[in-house]
Formats: C-alpha cells, sequence, structure tokens
C-alpha cells in the first residue's frame, strides 16, 4: 500500500473575521486543529499543534505515535498558555492521521470536534465521535443525531488540546485498501454539509482530493460558511511505497557490460539485501516520488560495494552464455 495524491484547503468561511484552523498535508502525516480562545489565542493554539505534530520523525509509527506527538503538542500548548496570560485558556482540536505504508494501516489519533472521514467503495463512513457536548447527549439517547445537528450547544467540547497539563487521545486503526478516499475536516465542514452532501461533493470531483477539497470548501461556504472549514484528503493506492532497494529482476548495471547495444539505465545498483526494516521505510512526499532515489543518502558504502560485486556476477554470467570471454 501508499499514499496517492493528497491535498489540504483552509478557508475563513464568510462569518468569521479570522481563521483560526490549521493543517498539515505532509504524508505520511495529516492533521486538521480547529483552534478556539479570546484574542488570537486560537490560532496561536492550532499552530502550536500542527507545529508540534510536524516533528514526527520517521520512527513514528501506529497509534503509539500518534498518541506521543498528541500528548506533546498538548503540553506545548499547555506550557504556553501558562507563560503567557493573553492566551490562558487556549486550546485546540486535532485529528490527525499517520499512514504507515509499509504495513497498509492508518492510525488515526483525535481530541475534540474536528472528524475523520473514509470513503469505501462509495460509503461515506464517520470513523471518530466527537468530544462534544451534543454527541454525549445522542450517545446516552437525550438526543436524536438530527436534533443534535441544530443543538445551539453544539459547537460546545468536552475535551480539547492544551486545556489541561494532560490529555486524553483517542485513537483508532484502518486496515487500508486500495483506494480508500480518507477525509480529515474541522467542524466547519459538517455543520454546513450532511453525509451525502460531503460524499456528493467528493463524488463530483471524482475523488480527486484538490478538486474534491476545493469543492468541499465551495459548497459549506455556499451553504452559509458560519465558520472556519479546514479539509485535508489524501488516497491510498495499490503498489509498494517506493524503496531505494531495485529488485535482482531490475539490477541492470549496464555501464560496466561488455556486451554492446545494450540500452543504458541510470537505475540504482544499491542491492544490500534488506536487513533493517526501517531502510523499507520510503518517505512518502510528492517530492520523493518525483525525485530520482535516495541513493547514496543511506549506509551507502557496503551497498555500492556489494551492488558492484553482484554487477560483476551479473556481466560474468551473461558474458557466459553469450559466449563472448576470452
Ligand atoms: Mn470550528
Amino acid at each position: 500500500m501508499r499514499i496517492g495524491r493528497a491535498a489540504g484547503v483552509t478557508d475563513t468561511g464568510r462569518r468569521r473575521l479570522r481563521n483560526e484552523d490549521a493543517f498539515i498535508c505532509e504524508p505520511p502525516l495529516f492533521a486538521v486543529a480547529d483552534g478556539m480562545g479570546g484574542a488570537r489565542a486560537g490560532e496561536v493554539a492550532a499552530r502550536l499543534a500542527a507545529a508540534a505534530l510536524e516533528e514526527a520523525g520517521a520512527e513514528t509509527r501506529g497509534e503509539q505515535g500518534i498518541t506521543a506527538l498528541i500528548v506533546e503538542a498538548n503540553r506545548r500548548i499547555w506550557d504556553r498558555a501558562l507563560a503567557d496570560p493573553a492566551t490562558a485558556g487556549m486550546g485546540t482540536t486535532v485529528t490527525a492521521a499517520l499512514v504507515d505504508e509499509s504495513h497498509g494501516t492508518v492510525a488515526i489519533g483525535h481530541v475534540g470536534d474536528s472528524r475523520a472521514y473514509l470513503l469505501r467503495n462509495g460509503v461515506l463512513e464517520q470513523l471518530t465521535t466527537d468530544h462534544s457536548l451534543v454527541a454525549e447527549l445522542v450517545e446516552s439517547g437525550v438526543l436524536t443525531p438530527e436534533e443534535a445537528e441544530r443543538h445551539p450547544q453544539r459547537s460546545a467540547i468536552t475535551r480539547a488540546l492544551g486545556t489541561e497539563p494532560t490529555v486524553q487521545v483517542e485513537v483508532l486503526t484502518i486496515a487500508g485498501e486500495p483506494a480508500d478516499l480518507f477525509l480529515l475536516c474541522s467542524d466547519g465542514l459538517p455543520t454546513m454539509l450532511g453525509d451525502e452532501e460531503i460524499a456528493a461533493a467528493l463524488d463530483g470531483a471524482e475523488r480527486d482530493p484538490a478538486a474534491a477539497a476545493e469543492a468541499l470548501v465551495a459548497a459549506a461556504n455556499e451553504q452559509g460558511g458560519e465558520d472556519n472549514i479546514t479539509v485535508v484528503l489524501f488516497e491510498l493506492a495499490e503498489g509498494e511505497a517506493p524503496t531505494e532497494e531495485p529488485t535482482p529482476a531490475e539490477l541492470q548495471p549496464v555501464e560496466y557490460s561488455p556486451v554492446e547495444n545494450r540500452p543504458v539505465e541510470n537505475r540504482p545498483v544499491e542491492n544490500e539485501p534488506v536487513e533493517d526494516e526501517s531502510e523499507m521505510e520510503a518517505p512518502a512526499t510528492e517530492a520523493s516520488k518525483t525525485s530520482l532515489s535516495r541513493h547514496g543518502a543511506g549506509p551507502g558504502g557496503r551497498g555500492v560495494a556489494l551492488a558492484f560485486i553482484a554487477a560483476a556476477v551479473v556481466i560474468a554470467a551473461v558474458a557466459l552464455y553469450l559466449g563472448i570471454t576470452k
């Protein structure tokens, strides 16, 4: 499994003066944060959360990894609020997804009422449960989901990042399937659009994340745009995450071949056996997909030496086979 296309958009909406949402769209990490607090504290909280999450390293994985990131974000916002009275009481939601391409899983962590959805086989499913007053009232049977949507306290959340010294993160893991389309969003989207309208916008954009993100924001604004609107979309795709080790079949070190008329290839010749799982980890950014490889950036010396030996063996075998050795 690998990450396909991805896109993120944030918009102030039509009623708010400022945008207190923030997002991350840096494969394999995706997140939405919806800040709150007086003055500009909401913006500060959301951006602190995003900055903390962006420090995820290649070793950050799974539910434990996403939880650690969110707990650290909470600590930073809490510390800042203590140190700076102008931001006292600030907080933010966060909904983050961390894709593990080698295992084909998506770990999702969340706090507050930003959401994660999954569109699979044409069916849109809400993956997260809001940490909100109305969600709890629906859970306990006091409100119907329809009543919750119109409730005046529908934006009151019961859990936030940065408002307490510790935070309880809710996590879940999805086993990904090819063509899965994940959507992370702040409450400014579902407040304005029902699930059917969200699914329709995704279909209308033919599931292209960039087009779908724009379509969702436009649709939410058409319905009134009462809040900041942020959407992050990413798709999963068939195939392996790009790695730096070519398969033996791809190993054709022709530049040393005595055989003429073979096409020259610039393929990496590194063929070190994979021992360390971390070497399989491919940074899944667009940049890394379009760049040739990380050739030479890894534990290169031994790999290159082994590759040359492998190349010599292949050349000798080819030469013997073709009967052109002296
Ligand atoms: Mn909001």
